[in-house]
């Protein structure tokens, strides 16, 4: 019996030392010390070993048990670190070689013509003001000319948040709060975010505007001509053909339209611009004296002019864009490329 039993722990003793992985080393300690394991079983058969030799099986029983358990634990941390170099051999990594790339991202084709348009107005002394979106009806209507009942009004397709209160449709109301601060002489310009009830193939309901204004005293026709062929040329990056259309706004009078050569075929007619070798491209004109009389400028002293252009049109213009939905869908390939 007890050569028997010192035979099976040298046999557990031998599978231990053979066991290569940790998966295998518990497979062995469950087949001879687990709650079923061989040696567990003699253990729980003493009783029947006859009185007088229970104490001396016993405890050869406990030493082998021990022995095993020892032996156990050491080749489970042998076995761990053999795993451990066996990875560190062969997981080597090379830190030659190249990394990747992070997406970092780029601005939003709008935010750049914005950054530009602010920049070539800045550069010729203008100053940048920023206002509501939610505006109260004097600012966007009343205060430029468009009393309640204005046949204007209709145009603009607006978004009534209350009778009396907005989505701002142009950025024009900016302008207004800027004269009721600030006396004359004033330059500024004011881009934002504007809201009209029209969507279809060239129109959304959210765009973007820069308008921008002059007043001080003498201010012509003549500097408004100026200021934006100026504008223009450095937005296009070249001596632009430019032309200057008779129009009609509420808050300028005179008003003109400008137009450009055509970006695409530089005025000989294409698809662009529908064969008429030109492109229109802002609004503008002299301020209206009743606009200066809601802000209680003295229009015997001063003139001045305004002009107004929608930031997408000046994107799809300059970046060669023939669909205004990409500029909303914020599709990563679209916006990837600027
Ligand atoms: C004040 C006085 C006058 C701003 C102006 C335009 C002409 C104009 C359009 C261009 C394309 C709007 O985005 S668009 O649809 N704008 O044609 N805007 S003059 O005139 C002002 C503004 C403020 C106090």
């Amino acid at each position: 019996m007890k050569e028997k039993l010192q035979q099976m722990a040298e046999q557990a003793r031998q599978t231990m030392l053979e066991a290569a992985t940790e998966t295998q080393l518990q497979e062995v300690r469950v087949r001879y010390l687990g709650k079923k394991g061989e040696l567990t079983s003699l253990m729980k058969g003493i009783g029947s070993v006859a009185p007088e030799q229970r104490p001396a099986m016993g405890a050869l029983l406990n030493e082998l048990k021990e022995g095993l358990v020892r032996l156990f634990e050491q080749r489970l941390h042998e076995v761990r670190e053999a795993e451990i170099q066996e990875r560190l051999a062969t997981e080597r990594i090379d830190v030659t070689l190249p990394g990747r790339r992070r997406f970092t991202g780029s601005k939003h084709p709008i935010t750049l013509v914005t950054e530009e348009i602010v920049e070539i107005f800045s550069a010729l002394g203008f100053g940048v003001e920023e206002g509501p979106e939610i505006e109260r009806d004097f600012f966007n209507f009343e205060a430029l000319n468009m009393p309640k009942d204005h046949p204007a009004r209709d145009m603009q397709d607006t978004f009534y948040v209350t009778d009396d209160v907005v989505l701002r449709t142009h950025t024009s109301p900016v302008q207004i709060r800027t004269m009721q601060k600030h006396a004359p002489p004033v330059r500024v310009i004011a881009p934002g975010t504007v809201y009209r009830r029209d969507s279809d193939l060239t129109h959304s309901p959210m765009f973007h505007q820069i308008e921008g204004f002059l007043v001080d005293r003498k201010i012509t026709f003549g500097d408004l001509k100026g200021i934006l062929t100026t504008f223009l040329s450095r937005f296009f990056e070249r001596s632009i053909g430019v032309r200057f259309r008779p129009s009609f706004f509420p808050f300028t009078e005179p008003s003109a339209e400008v137009d450009i050569q055509c970006v695409n075929c530089s005025g000989t007619g294409c698809r662009v611009c529908s064969q008429s070798g030109w492109l229109e491209i802002l609004g503008s004109g002299m301020i209206d004296p009743e606009v200066f009389k809601s802000v209680d400028y003295d229009s015997e002293v001063y003139t001045g002019f305004a002009f107004g252009m929608g930031l997408e049109r000046m994107a799809m213009l300059k970046y060669g864009v023939d669909d205004l939905r990409l500029f909303f869908e914020n599709d990563l390939r679209f916006l990837k490329q600027f």
